[in-house]
């Protein structure tokens, strides 16, 4: 059967569109290449202790660290960084952090054109459905806040206010607050609970998991509809658009651009890979209607830091080792979560978060966001230490970075960083030190506290140096399918369609033009509400 829309990948940025669209009467399909996540979407990753109840990995936030290590059939395996690949996309996995958007995040300054400036009227829509919580644990207790305590020691002497952050989601300088989350009733909520779910009740609209999107399928400028790997949706995979139908990239990232390529959309180099692909090359239009745009390139991510404390207050929660979280949680907490959804359980890892301006030599200003959580995942000294007494204060370089990377794929279709985003504009990094300075010369005035790493033998300058660059990827990669006002700098237009294209359209963070302030996904859930809007405006649609 034909669809008026047909959005591709079910993360932040197509969960919103699909519901825009199908709220507004179009006959929507949402196709997702995972499977499902939280119980209410039909998850039953459920660990040892929680048997017997909905507790999935998804849903109970206390499990986040637990991503990481295992059999992790929930990452996508065709990229070499972390991506969410089931339904909820990186919604699913994260760490939940909630930052509404700032006006700065949809200024022209950041790269928007003009028409997408309303950051304030989305951040309260964006709020009004994902309500945000600094107090994640419904008894309205905040548990593991010695890191916290030991953290406003280090920023107040800086010059720091304690502040709700989301109540005043403009205030980005020298501010300090307990982390914010779309956590609701001590579980995970975000898209999947809240836009999925009110789609779902509607019969205009459909869903479909582990199916895969190969390519779209056009005829020159107009789109007819998408491949997929799954013959059993279409003759041959194929799923048709109706008359004027659209379709929708919602894919991420990464996905995004892969799909682009196929299609025949993006640079030369690019296309010809996928062209040279067993699997997909015959699916590749023919030379004549490659439409050349710079699909990969302007790519931002955070380049982020590791600083890992001691303190005697300090519990480190075991470092968040799967072992015991999914194995072997300290039983009083697994209790105390099982019987009210309550407890440590009721949050993820991060406890305070810290943002302030930073100049740089060049006379740009750019932002260093903080991130506090008990335990590390490694630390490097020969030093002695404890590692239940540990503590990591993540800093990134957020809003205003000026470094930018390029995307693409290998032979094999894999998403890689054929140039990293990281400090390739040399005053990122500068920046960045300062900020890490600050920190460090200020936590010398804390009683007891001691920098573990960078130890005392290592520079802090080296420090950076040295750092292996994945593990200074932050996962927040935007600028893929840049918005913009040319085709020669942007892939998509101020409607978020594909320039040359007249029914194609990108809503997921590879529209961003440059970072937001905070972690991305309810500034991409506003991008996406606000792109819809443009969409439906647009004459000449379903
Ligand atoms: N963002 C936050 O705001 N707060 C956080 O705490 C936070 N933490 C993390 C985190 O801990 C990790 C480990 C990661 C990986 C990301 C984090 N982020 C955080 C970033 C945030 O989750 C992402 O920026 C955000 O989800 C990106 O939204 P998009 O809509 O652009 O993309 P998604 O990856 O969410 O969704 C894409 C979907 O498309 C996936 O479900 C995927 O399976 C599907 N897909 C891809 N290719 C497809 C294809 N060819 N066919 C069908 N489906 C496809
Ligand atoms: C984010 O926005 C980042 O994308 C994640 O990388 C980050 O989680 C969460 N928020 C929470 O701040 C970290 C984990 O805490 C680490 O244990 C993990 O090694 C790292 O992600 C992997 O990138």
């Amino acid at each position: 059967t034909p669809y008026d829309y047909i959005i591709v990948g079910a993360g932040a940025g197509g969960i919103v569109a699909a519901d825009k669209l199908s709220q507004a009467g179009k006959k929507v399909l949402l196709i997702e290449r995972g499977g499902p996540s939280t119980a209410e979407t039909g998850g039953n990753n459920i660990p040892p202790w929680a048997k017997g109840t909905n507790d999935t990995r998804f849903d109970v936030p206390g499990l986040f660290e637990s991503m990481f290590t295992g059999n992790t059939f929930w990452w996508c395996k065709d990229t070499n960084f972390f991506a969410g690949c089931l339904t909820g996309g990186g919604t699913s996995v994260n760490a939940a952090l909630y930052w509404l958007p700032t006006d700065d995040d949809f200024s022209t300054g950041n790269g928007w054109p003009s028409g997408w400036q309303q950051a304030g009227q989305y951040a309260s829509i964006i709020n009004g459905r994902m309500p945000s919580t600094d107090t994640p644990s419904p008894d309205g207790k905040l548990y593991l806040q010695e890191s916290y305590n030991v953290v406003q020691q280090i920023l107040k002497p800086l010059g720091y206010s304690e502040l709700t952050i989301n109540s005043n989601r403009n205030f980005k300088d020298h501010v300090y607050g307990h982390s914010a989350y779309n956590f609701v009733n001590g579980k995970r909520a975000g898209p999947v609970a809240t836009y999925l779910r009110t789609s779902k009740a509607r019969s205009n609209f459909k869903f479909l998991q582990y199916v895969y999107v190969q390519s779209v399928v056009r005829n020159g400028a107009t789109i007819t509809g998408v491949q997929t790997n799954d013959t059993t949706v279409g003759p041959n995979g194929f799923i048709p658009l109706t008359k004027n139908g659209r379709v929708i990239l919602s894919a991420g990232s990464f996905g995004t651009p892969r799909i682009l390529f196929t299609s025949g959309i993006g640079p030369t180099d690019m296309i010809q890979v996928a062209q040279k692909n067993p699997t997909v090359g015959s699916l590749v239009p023919a030379q004549s209607s490659w439409i050349n745009l710079p699909v990969g390139f302007n790519v931002q991510d955070n380049p982020s830091i590791n600083l890992i404390f001691q303190h005697p207050t300090v519990d480190a929660y075991d470092n968040w080792d799967s072992a015991v979280i999914w194995d072997n949680p300290r039983p009083a907490d697994a209790a105390q979560y099982l019987k009210s959804n309550t407890g440590p359980f009721a949050g993820a890892s991060p406890r305070l978060n810290f943002w302030q301006a930073l100049g740089g030599p060049d006379g740009k200003t750019r932002w260093m966001q903080g991130t506090v959580r008990p335990g590390a995942g490694s630390v490097t000294t020969k030093y002695p230490y404890d590692s239940s007494k540990i503590f990591t204060i993540t800093v990134y370089l957020s809003y205003g970075i000026t470094s930018r990377g390029r995307i693409g794929i290998d032979a094999a279709m894999k998403g890689q960083a054929l140039v990293n985003p990281w400090f390739q504009d040399p005053v990122d990094k500068t920046v960045l030190l300062d900020g890490l300075n600050q920190i460090i010369n200020s936590a010398k005035q804390v009683s007891n506290l001691t920098l573990v790493t960078p130890d005392k033998d290592t520079a802090l300058t080296d420090y950076v140096n040295n750092y292996d660059p994945s593990a200074m990827c932050s996962n927040h990669w935007i600028g893929s399918a840049k918005i913009g006002t040319s085709n020669t700098t942007s892939v998509v237009d101020s409607n978020t369609k594909v320039w040359g294209t007249n029914n194609l359209f990108v809503v997921d963070a590879s529209i961003w033009p440059s970072l937001p302030m905070g972690n991305p996904h309810a500034a991409i859930m506003a991008s996406a509400e606000l792109a819809v809007a443009k969409i439906l405006a647009l004459s000449g649609g379903p």
